[in-house]
């Protein structure tokens, strides 16, 4: 093929709006009904059931929704399970040497396999060692690692013992982590002492030793020699040695603890509106019934597939179809370490091709960056492997998905653009491949069993092509069922802006805008609170404003996203300084660098602009909108409600001129 685009069929993808799924795809999908939307909605919620028994259980459920405590809700009442032997256990007699997990490490050539057997058994020692240090059921295990496998291995450890697990992202600062196993009062870690990143060695341990300092009570400390001979930290310190433990333990058998389907599998800290992040919790039935059911019938995967979601285990993409989903089906989930571009940029291609991926997840972040490299690298391999693609973590333009489809799915994989979130624990808005069509730039219509509908601010169901408020009217098995410890945040957050308790409505707000077309099929705007969406992941501007408030010299900040061609969106910081502190490069560092430690580096300012006074309305409200759209270089909106409208223009000048 040449380097040159085809111009033709590039006009003709250009204008075509809605794309039938291939036919060599729906031949052998795994759901192909179209009469399952109709069969949810008749027979909901025990249509549910359909997603449970994709799992065994110790014991069947009695009820399949108890709603009498709304909106605590409880999902396949009285069940009883265990995840890691969903997970394991029960493929080891018909897929015992079948692979697990193909781990792939950022060096080249380094690389892992795990069978379900060895998986097994790696899995079963370090629950023993666990145990052995005293972790017992219900005591929160936090997890401060990158891609290896030690961190599926812990994960699944957690769940044979019944202790939640919560995985702190390894971009995430030491006081991200801190913050975090305090929150949970989690008193044991598992960490690592470094990993690879485009070819050099970093150190990761330091940074969770920094963590441990402002956590107020004692933690036990494991930690994975990732690096060797490179290790940057000795860590023959306090610290307990993961391969040690686990040699301790040869050969271990830990018998699966039965937990109660409501039990807590895992907690997962997401960012919110307030500056605290918020510790979702997700449980053992549901949520893995959930993970299992959507990874079935959207990402259609089959036991003899391999499977490879590109998003980091750190993010609750890689929990559920990275983790839980693929090995709930006994499936090959593809693990790796590295960034796309290292060594070059056609390294996923290469892994697609390697290894004969079938399906591939990842985000439109990575996929405008790819577009952006140019088709000459898919083009240096073989794809062919491929059946299904899919993405997630923000919206996705119409240009993005087409140049997806056409060049990594030659025209013959069905495109799933999956709405969901940390919340969510799955899936939500998206077309069953095997059965509709698909919009570029929609997501599609809500999975079967689920409904959404797109509200105006009294909750009332706009037009369709009109703007509103993403809603979520009933339960689903895989949803959040409280934050950790906060039941009443939790209706703070999600149920207080349109339920309407005295009529017994009870209606989640994901905090998401959204249009709904005539078909039914939902295009999400974006977050409508104080999130910003950078590269997928997902950040709290008044998390990153308290950041820089804490540094000396600031006093007032405004933070908002403004568009980027790849991140999606950028932080853009708008500082007032106190009086006498100067305004130059050096403080401008200085609360760059405030940033990084507080959150991590996926939180770096993009711009960071000193200002006077910040727009404000008459009752003292920041008006953000004003602050993208200057961000953004667009139209301003009206002014005229400002307190101080001139400061507008001087922010804006400031901006251009930067
Ligand atoms: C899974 C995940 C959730 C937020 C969500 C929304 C955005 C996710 C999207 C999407 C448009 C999609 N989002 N998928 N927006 N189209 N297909 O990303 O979870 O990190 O909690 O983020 O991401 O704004 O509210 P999380």
């Amino acid at each position: 093929m040449s380097d040159q685009p085809d111009v033709e069929l590039e006009a003709r993808l250009a204008e075509q709006e809605e794309f039938e799924p291939p036919e060599s795809f729906v031949e052998q999908a795994n759901v192909t009904d179209e009469g399952i939307y109709e069969e949810f909605d008749e027979n909901w919620p025990d249509a549910w059931e359909r997603a449970a028994e994709l799992l065994d259980w110790e014991e069947d459920w009695n009820q399949v929704l108890d709603d009498s405590n709304e909106p605590f809700y409880e999902w396949f009442v009285d069940g009883k399970l265990n995840a890691s032997e969903n997970c394991l256990d029960r493929h080891l007699d018909d897929r015992g040497d079948e692979v697990a997990i193909e781990w792939i490490g950022e060096p080249v050539d380094e690389t892992r396999t795990y069978t379900y057997s060895e998986l097994h058994r790696e899995v079963n020692e370090f629950a023993a060692a666990l145990r052995e240090q005293g972790v017992g059921e219900d005591d929160v295990v936090t997890m401060y690692m990158p891609m290896i496998p030690e961190l599926p291995i812990a994960m699944l450890a957690c769940a044979r013992i019944g202790a939640p697990h919560s995985v702190v992202f390894a971009g995430f600062s030491a006081d991200a982590l801190a913050e975090r196993m305090e929150s949970a009062d989690s008193e044991t870690l598992v960490t690592c002492d470094g990993y690879y990143r485009r070819g050099e060695a970093l150190d990761h341990l330091d940074k969770a030793r920094e963590g441990l300092d402002n956590v107020g009570h004692d933690v036990t400390t494991v930690v994975v020699d990732r690096l060797g001979d490179e290790r940057t930290v000795d860590h023959r310190g306090s610290e307990l040695d993961y391969d040690a433990l686990v040699d301790e333990q040869d050969g271990a058998e830990v018998e699966p603890v039965t937990r109660d389907a409501e039990d807590m599998l895992f907690l997962m800290y997401t960012s919110g509106t307030t500056g605290k992040p918020k510790g979702v919790k997700h449980t053992t039935g549901g949520y893995l019934s959930y993970a299992a059911w959507t990874s079935h019938a959207v990402l259609d995967i089959k036991p003899e597939d391999t499977y490879w979601c590109s998003a980091d285990i750190g993010w609750i993409t890689g929990h559920s179809y990275i983790v839980y989903g693929p090995l709930a089906l006994g499936t090959t989930t593809v693990m790796y370490e590295g960034t796309p571009d290292y060594p070059d940029k056609d390294r996923m291609w290469q892994i697609v091709d390697d290894y004969d991926v079938n399906q591939l997840y990842t985000a439109p972040t990575a996929i405008r960056a790819f577009m952006k490299w140019g088709e000459k690298y898919p083009e240096q391999h073989d794809l062919s492997s491929l059946r299904l693609l899919g993405t997630v973590g923000e919206p996705i333009n119409p240009r993005a998905w087409k140049w997806y489809y056409k060049y990594i799915g030659n025209e013959e994989c069905p495109v799933v653009d999956t709405w969901w979130q940390t919340e969510t624990g799955g899936m939500m808005i998206t077309t069953l491949p095997g059965v509709k069509k698909m919009k570029p730039g929609s997501a599609g219509p809500p999975l079967p069993g689920v409904s959404a509908d797109i509200v105006d601010t009294n909750g009332d169901p706009v037009e369709a092509g009109r703007a509103g408020h993403l809603v979520v009217n009933k339960p689903w098995p895989g949803m959040l069922r409280t934050l950790y410890k906060n039941d009443e945040r939790f209706i703070n957050e999600y149920w207080d802006e349109y339920s309407v308790p005295d009529r017994d409505q009870w209606v989640y707000f994901p905090e998401d805008g959204a249009k709904i077309d005539d078909d039914g099929y939902i295009t999400v705007l974006g977050r409508v609170d104080d999130v910003i969406n950078v590269s997928g992941h997902r950040l709290g501007t008044m998390e990153i404003e308290s950041a820089i408030v804490g540094v000396e010299g600031v006093a007032e900040a405004a933070v908002v996203g403004g568009d980027h061609e790849m991140k999606g969106e950028a932080v853009y910081a708008y500082v007032i300084t106190e009086d006498g502190q100067e305004e130059n490069e050096e403080f401008r560092q200085e609360i760059i660098e405030a940033v990084e430690d507080a959150i991590g580096p996926i939180a770096r300012p993009e711009a960071v602009v000193f200002t006077h006074e910040l727009p404000k309305t008459r009752s003292g409200k920041i008006m953000r909108r004003l602050l993208e759209d200057i961000a953004n270089g667009d139209e301003l909106g009206n002014t005229s409600t400002l307190r101080n409208p001139d400061v507008v223009h001087e922010i804006e000048q400031k901006v251009q001129g930067d």
